[in-house]
């Protein structure tokens, strides 16, 4: 397993990163923020939770589901200094710009809600992928940041390579949706199971091929 450790430059913050899986390319990342960041993403995210919503294959419309039963909070890209210290943190790890990022979510899952198994990202084939595909072309990987520890449930599941990551208060994963030579990954099917005992709180971050565009 290869282990290296980075050190943001836009913060003091020492995180170590150890690779999971080869294909897809999945890392974990210890230590990637402090308790003082996920309480303050936690923070400016519970006051404007919302049902979750997903992207309609159909019509590229959002839509609300049964499979994705959490609430959240969409932030603004650079909303705050802390939010752009962890958004430069990400582009250093994923050596993406900045921009490439869409806004981080704020998700709660509270007991028995989950996120059933999907991609994240966008399949030609359908309808409802061209409307978000011209919005900064696919999406490459998705950091996963855990702002709270779990007492039961919540882990992040990838089913076709049998792989379960337990949320931990500051730890991160990191995943890439594509191949290195831009083709769609199947392997990367993944979802949250349902929380047990506990409520689970999280910060996703979609990563494109291009500069998004809100
Ligand atoms: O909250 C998670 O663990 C999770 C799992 C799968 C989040 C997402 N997907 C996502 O936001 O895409
Ligand atoms: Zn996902």
């Amino acid at each position: 397993m290869a282990v290296e450790t980075g050190t943001s430059g836009h913060s003091t913050q020492s995180y170590q990163v150890t690779q999971v899986h080869p294909s897809p390319s999945i890392w974990a990342i210890q230590n990637f923020m402090s308790d003082e960041e996920c309480d303050h993403l936690i923070q400016l995210g519970e006051d404007k939770l919302a049902p979750s919503l997903t992207i309609d294959p159909e019509t590229g419309n959002h839509i609300q589901v049964e499979d994705r039963t959490s609430t959240l909070t969409f932030l603004s890209l650079n909303q705050d200094p802390i939010v752009t210290q962890i958004e430069f943190r990400i582009a250093n790890l994923v050596r993406m710009p900045v921009n490439h990022g869409e806004g981080l979510q704020i998700l709660r899952y509270e007991i028995g809600q989950e996120y059933k198994p999907h991609y994240d990202y966008f399949d030609p084939a359908l309808s409802g992928s061209h409307k978000a595909l011209a919005k900064g072309g696919q999406r490459v990987a998705t950091i996963l940041m855990y702002l709270s520890d779990v007492e039961e449930g919540g882990e992040t599941v990838f089913p076709k390579i049998d792989l379960k990551v337990p949320p931990k208060k500051g730890h991160a994963i990191l995943f890439y949706s594509l191949y290195s030579n831009g083709e769609l990954d199947p392997n990367s099917l993944h979802g949250s199971i349902p929380v047990v005992k506990g409520t689970k709180w999280v910060a996703t971050k979609w990563l494109r091929e291009k500069p998004f565009i809100a």
